[in-house]
């Protein structure tokens, strides 16, 4: 693990942005529609790189050089660290989460050879499934539990749900519950409690962020359920919880209940746990300490038949504006020209990237 140790870095990230019209799937009928769009976003992304190329060497400027950072050895011998957290509990110390399926604090700078919590026997850690995130809650320091999200290693611990139209290959969901024992650095391993599980009907795309909103509540990142091109259109189908970031209400026993404004809420055609929708898999994503806005990371995937462009897309959210739970950018393809126009409420990615 590597420590960051710098003044600033500018977002390079965003010098990948490329022409979006590359990528989305032609149908027959349109294509002609189409390509003069493709003709008007290459223009709108030449001029958006120039500017960004001039604002950015103007920033460069101002903010001094970009590239004065250093990387130092922060702690060694950890296995497939995923996430990096702390407990708010003001001890300084830090939760690293290994894919394989253990919690490891970092105390004083020191790696401690006891795992915070290992259920690595139970953990499916195989491509993108495993151990994947830890949240406290702001009250953990008095109340000590917190929660975990993980896949389980028996793939037969959820059946498929109705949209999953019978595929059952993923090592299933879990958002569990556990505590702390009497040894602030040792959690009860058997002080298991499910939250929330989900069959997955593919082995990618699980998601597998869960952290806490400034909001209080619980937010859950769950991918596409997997496969190429969101093969069972669940991104944005209402009545799966894949494909969307959850937000739920999380306590000190029990399930979940719903946050009275969710967008879906009282709605008899919506899971009133999702909060956002049309995600590919929403693998990080932070709050904004000072507005509150929501940074998602998304993977997207454009193209489907020719496979050359796919696309990494930074989607930002206001949790305070309310546009959340609009339809967003469909996680199957990018949106043909008909469809932005009959779904203007639809909201393209701030920032994308190729990969
Ligand atoms: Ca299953
Ligand atoms: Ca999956």
């Amino acid at each position: 693990m590597l420590q960051y140790v710098g003044e600033h870095v500018s977002q390079r990230w965003q010098a990948g942005v490329t022409n979006p019209s590359q990528c989305y799937e032609r149908g027959d009928v349109m294509r002609t529609i189409q390509g003069l769009a493709g003709l008007m976003f290459a223009v709108i992304a030449l001029f958006a790189i120039t500017l960004w190329v001039v604002l950015d060497a103007s920033a460069a400027h101002s903010e001094g050089d970009a590239a004065n950072f250093d990387l130092r050895l922060a702690a060694s011998g950890l296995n497939q660290p995923v996430y990096l957290t702390h407990a708010g509990d003001g001890s300084g110390r830090l939760f690293v989460v290994e894919k394989s399926g253990a919690i490891r604090i970092i105390k004083q700078g020191q790696l401690l050879a006891q795992p915070f919590l290992d259920i690595s026997d139970h953990v499916g850690n195989d491509g993108e499934a495993g151990f994947l995130s830890v949240a406290f809650p702001p009250d953990y320091a008095a109340s000590g539990y917190f929660f975990v999200y993980y896949n389980h290693i028996d793939k037969n611990l959820r059946p498929p749900e109705a949209e999953d139209n019978g595929r059952n290959d993923g090592y299933d969901t879990v958002v569990a519950r556990f505590r702390v024992t009497a040894d602030p650095d040792r959690a009860d391993k058997t002080s298991e409690e499910w939250v929330l599980t989900r069959n997955q009907p593919f082995t990618n795309h699980n998601g597998g962020l869960i952290t806490f909103g400034p909001d209080g509540y619980l937010y859950i990142g769950l991918g596409d359920g997997g496969g190429g091109g969101d093969p069972l259109d669940t991104a944005q189908n209402l009545n799966s919880l894949l494909g969307k970031i959850l937000r739920i209400s999380v306590g000190p026993t029990g399930t979940y209940t719903i946050p009275p404004t969710n967008p879906f809420v009282n709605r008899t055609d919506a899971r009133a746990e999702i909060w956002d929708r049309g995600l590919r898999n929403p693998w990080r994503y932070s709050f904004d300490r000072q507005t509150g806005d929501l940074f998602i990371g998304d993977v997207g995937q454009a193209r489907v038949r020719r496979s050359a462009c796919t696309w990494a897309a930074l989607r930002v959210v206001s949790t305070l504006g309310g546009i959340a739970g609009k339809v967003f950018w469909s996680a199957r393809r990018w949106p043909t020209v008909p469809a932005l126009l009959r779904r203007r409420s639809w909201i393209i990615p701030a920032a994308t990237a190729s990969r």
